[in-house]
């Protein structure tokens, strides 16, 4: 008798063609989750800049935004050694760090859950699987961190910080020690993690490792994880006998809604000229604290142009390759025939579901036909009740 193993397809192990997702053919039969925390359940990026831009004020610097690139992922003390060097700052890198940390405990309570991270933890609550919380940051720092998203504490069996262990990640101790005190084999544990330490610590373990890298486009740097997606949104737990998320209606995950508007801009994109399909631009000024929120991918919602009514709409948002893929750009597609361009009028939208993230295609014609699917997905979507009612939306009506 052939084993079971050979009589599976080739075809459906290696069927994940997204290429998102860096697949390996067997899955674990997985029992608990074990989480890091910051980049991977919550925003802790999002606040580096307020304390820098603050800091760095006092000494006549300017923070410079894009320069989070350099220092994310970077233990604190790497990440302060590089601030200091790269402004040319009058102290030590030590004397830095003894500034800007009280300013970092001011800005806890400003930090928020990355997209899915909320979803993922009263899920997998409601459902009874064990989850764990592994950081690097002290013990002390995790518990006041999370304090300020409900439920969270209740919901990990065991929280363990850096400071309880003798080598945090990327030695495998820290998850080691997560899984004994939650007295699971470290083979049926899912780390779930964004940094390349993290996962390297994880893989050390004996783990399955599911990487949520923060930075964008640097999928290819996390070979060693046995999946690599865009977002917590795009968590498919059924791939390690987790219980499936049971929220998707009909290749549409609703979102909480947000709006956003502005004058339409002439946009960067190929969209009129090269794929034959138009899409308006919204500036992004204004809007990037949202825009950083919301991972890059299509979205779907309704428009509303002053004068000329309200129409379906699917959008992409995107890391511009014209922004040297250091801004995302919103796209939105209105599913109508225009006869004519509508520069500079107010766009209003109301973003209300979520359908893949973006994705690299091998030609423009796979890229085409994709965002068509796209279309025809918020279309039927958007006749449902649960989408349709936010056309009544008092927001789209500036007329
Ligand atoms: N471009 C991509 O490179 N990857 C995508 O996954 C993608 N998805 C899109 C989905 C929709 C609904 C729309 C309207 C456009 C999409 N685009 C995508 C094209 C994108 O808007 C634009 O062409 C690029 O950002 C280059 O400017
Ligand atoms: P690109 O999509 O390559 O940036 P253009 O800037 O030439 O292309 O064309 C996009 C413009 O076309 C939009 O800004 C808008 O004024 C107009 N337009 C016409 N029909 C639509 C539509 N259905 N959806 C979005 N924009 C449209
Ligand atoms: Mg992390």
């Amino acid at each position: 008798m052939l084993h079971p193993s050979l009589l599976v397809p080739k075809a459906l192990y290696f069927g994940l063609s997204d290429n998102m997702s860096i697949a390996k053919p067997f899955r674990k039969w997985i029992s608990c989750v074990i989480l890091d925390l910051d980049g991977t359940l919550l925003n802790t990026d999002g606040v580096v800049g307020n304390v820098l831009k603050f800091s760095l004020g006092k000494y006549g610097k300017e923070w410079d935004g894009r320069e989070v690139l350099k220092i994310v992922g970077k233990t604190p003390f790497e990440a302060a050694a590089a601030v200091v060097e790269d402004y040319g700052l009058p102290c030590s890198t030590t004397e830095f760090i003894s500034e800007i940390s009280p300013l970092f405990s001011d800005q806890w309570c400003n930090i928020k859950a990355l997209p899915g991270a909320n979803r993922l933890i009263k899920h997998l609550k409601s459902h009874g699987a064990p989850m764990a919380l592994a950081s690097n940051s002290p013990r002390e720092n995790i518990e006041a961190k999370i304090s300020f998203h409900d439920g969270w504490k209740d919901s990990f069996s065991v929280i363990i910080g850096g400071d309880e262990v003798r080598k945090g990640k990327p030695s495998p101790e820290i998850f080691v020690e997560a899984a004994r005190r939650l007295s699971i084999e470290p083979s049926c544990c899912l780390v779930i993690e964004d940094s390349i330490p993290g996962v390297t610590a994880g893989k050390a373990a004996g783990m399955e490792v599911v990487a949520v890298p923060s930075l964008p486009k640097q999928s290819h740097l996390y070979t060693a994880a046995d999946e690599v997606i865009n977002s917590l949104l795009d968590l498919q737990l059924e791939k390690w006998g987790l219980p499936p998320f049971e929220d998707w209606v009909e290749g549409t995950l609703p979102i909480d809604p947000w709006h956003i508007s502005g004058p339409v801009i002439k946009g960067f994109g190929r969209g009129s000229k090269v794929l034959g399909i138009p899409t308006a631009n919204l500036s992004a000024k204004g809007y990037s604290d949202l825009l950083v929120e919301h991972p890059a991918g299509v979205y779907f919602g309704w428009a509303g142009l002053p004068g000329r009514g309200i129409f379906k709409m699917v959008m992409s948002i995107g890391w511009n390759p014209y922004f040297n893929n250091k801004e995302k750009t919103i796209e939105p597609w209105l599913l109508h025939d225009f006869s004519e361009d509508f520069y500079g009028e107010e766009l209003r939208l109301v973003i209300v579901g979520y359908i893949r993230p973006e994705a690299n295609f091998p030609s423009l014609e796979s890229l085409i036909a994709k965002i068509h699917a796209d279309r025809r997905v918020a279309e039927r979507a958007l006749d449902l009740p649960l989408y349709s009612s936010y056309k009544n939306d008092p927001y789209l009506r500036t007329y």
